[in-house]
């Protein structure tokens, strides 16, 4: 009796479930680096480089543990480069008479696993991920005979239920939202601290070499390459975060300065989605910072809510409402991606920073996602699918269960309104308000038609009009067709008119 436990490249958890009560002595862990993973959408070099360095650091812990591990390298001769196969080779090399392995975070993946057990005439045990502090279950009974899911509520009962920044049953500060106070546009002379920045070891330099050689052709620099690897490294990038910037984190958490990438937020969804952190550390340090009085409420219960809200709400929802949820359009959005989204080269200062920035680091903060990348996604039509994909390649912290709810929920509507009660167009005024990004732009943000106006300006007019039918009777924005009714016809021509002619322009 033999019992193999495969580990997945974002499950690098010690006390993941397809861990736990493991016979060392008799047991195999099986890791394996596989083409299918690192190509079925072209990731960005420095997220494979990433996974990998990552996956064979904690192999070696693992190992170091007393576990017995089968890592199959990407380059090894007798790698068939798949999880399905290479399961299918350890369990006939080591005469395996069970798999274990913890539930996926891709849709895919699942289907995939729920075939195992039959093609492979051996039981295949797949375990909850209990790295979450929401599960599937607790998800939809709250979900449940609800008419719309709003986020706030459910973070409200998630704060109860972890007894975080609550004093007894009420909420710290007597708020439970700080949000409005964490809105406040980027100043100059601003002193932003360095990100944590890790110098590449031998298994890093070997795994840097081997996706040069492989995948030259994906998105993405792969130099240079400072990301935190192991589970100690990646403490180290909370500490620092909470030491040095959490205090700033809501003041200017929607802030966007141009060459600063990283402003005060965390930068550790890569380290959260590949289980090198957890959340409720990462929670439970914010929180610290609080009752210790070296960072402000606004601060801490707006980086919690991201954590403890957001996260496990779009990862409730995803669960809940796949595979359908990925299928909808609800604009009918079919225009395919711009070229600048892969080489930047739009006069768009905002999207040619925010784009160049996603290249160099594979890594761009909520706001850039949200009201420049996204905001032009939605405003300019852009197909979901195309979008999604993109989302998924550029960012070392996409993985589908995350990437997707905030991509079709979140920026494009494309759900209707299951996500978020309104979509999030904007004209170039937020981007100018919230940004340094205008003033070097070769379009005028404060002009609203003609050859020098933002697109942003009559791109938001027309994306309104065009989906009216769907967005009248919507109370958040059902008000801006007022604004739009009272305009002269001649104005609403030439808020047509423009966008035709720039959306001609940049397929
Ligand atoms: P911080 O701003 O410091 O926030 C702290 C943590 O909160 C993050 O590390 C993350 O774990 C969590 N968080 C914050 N916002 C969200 C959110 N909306 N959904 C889920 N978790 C959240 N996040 C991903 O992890 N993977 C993705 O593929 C991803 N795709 C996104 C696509 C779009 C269009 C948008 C608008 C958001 C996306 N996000 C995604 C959410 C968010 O932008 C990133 O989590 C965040 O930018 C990561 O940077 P950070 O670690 O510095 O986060
Ligand atoms: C993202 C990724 C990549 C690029 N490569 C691998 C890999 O070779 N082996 C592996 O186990 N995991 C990899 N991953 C992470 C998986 O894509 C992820 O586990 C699934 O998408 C399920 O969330
Ligand atoms: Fe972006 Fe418009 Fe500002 Fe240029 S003017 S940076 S296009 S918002």
């Amino acid at each position: 009796m033999s019992t193999l436990r495969l580990v997945l490249g974002d499950q690098l958890s010690h006390n993941i479930s397809s861990l736990q009560n493991c016979d060392k002595a008799n047991d195999t862990v099986l890791m394996a680096e596989v083409l299918d993973e690192a190509t079925y959408v072209k990731h960005h070099k420095k997220k494979i480089a990433f996974i990998f360095s990552a996956m064979r650091h904690f192999a070696a812990e693992l190992k170091g543990n007393g576990y017995n591990v089968n890592y199959t390298k990407l380059d090894d001769s007798n790698n068939t480069n798949s999880f399905y196969s290479e399961v299918k080779r350890l369990a006939k090399q080591h005469k395996i008479t069970k798999i274990i392995v913890t539930e996926p975070g891709e849709y895919r993946v699942l289907q995939d696993m729920q075939t195992w057990q039959q093609k492979l005439g051996i039981k295949v045990n797949i375990k909850p991920d209990k790295r979450f502090l929401s599960s599937h279950q607790e998800f939809a009974d709250w979900a449940d005979n609800r008419k719309a899911l709003r986020m706030e509520y459910f973070y409200r009962q998630m704060r109860i239920k972890h007894n975080i920044l609550m004093q007894g049953d009420k909420p710290e500060g007597g708020k439970w939202n700080y949000d409005s106070d964490n809105r406040n546009p980027p100043k100059q002379g601003l002193n932003i601290p360095k990100t944590y920045c890790n110098k590449p070891d031998d298994i890093t330099q070997n795994v840097l070499d081997l996706v040069e050689a492989k995948f030259a052709n994906h998105f993405g620099d792969l130099q240079p390459f400072n990301f935190a690897v192991n589970r100690s490294q990646a403490l180290q990038a909370l500490t620092k975060f909470i030491d040095e910037r959490l205090k700033y984190f809501g003041t200017y958490q929607d802030a966007m300065i141009e060459d600063e990438p990283f402003m005060y937020h965390s930068h550790i969804s890569f380290y959260l989605n590949c289980g090198l952190l957890e959340p409720l550390e990462c929670i439970k340090a914010a929180e610290y910072a609080y009752y210790n009085g070296t960072a402000p409420l606004n601060a801490v219960e707006g980086f919690i809510r991201q954590i403890l809200g957001w996260r496990e709400y779009v990862r409730g929802i995803y669960w809940l409402k796949m595979p359908q949820y990925k299928q909808l359009n609800f604009f009918d959005a079919k225009r395919n991606l711009p070229q600048f989204y892969w080489d930047a080269d739009t006069k768009l200062n905002c999207l040619k920073q925010c784009v160049n920035e996603t290249k160099q680091n594979a890594y761009a903060h909520h706001i850039q996602r949200l009201m420049v990348l996204g905001n032009f996604a939605l405003v300019a039509g852009i197909d979901p699918a195309q979008v999604n994909e993109w989302f998924m390649i550029v960012y070392a912290d996409a993985y589908e269960w995350v990437e997707l709810p905030n991509v079709h929920g979140m920026i494009l509507f494309a759900d209707g309104g299951y996500l978020a009660s309104k979509p999030y167009a904007a004209g170039g005024a937020y981007i100018n308000k919230m940004s340094n990004y205008c003033k070097n732009c070769e379009y005028s943000v404060t002009t609203k038609n003609g050859p020098k106006a933002c697109p942003f300006n009559y791109l938001y007019w027309d994306f309104l009009s065009r989906n009216r039918d769907k967005l009248a009777s919507n109370h958040r924005i059902g008000m801006m067709y007022k604004t739009y009714d009272r305009m002269s016809d001649d104005k609403k021509k030439a808020i047509a008119q423009d966008s035709q002619k720039f959306l001609k322009s940049i397929v």
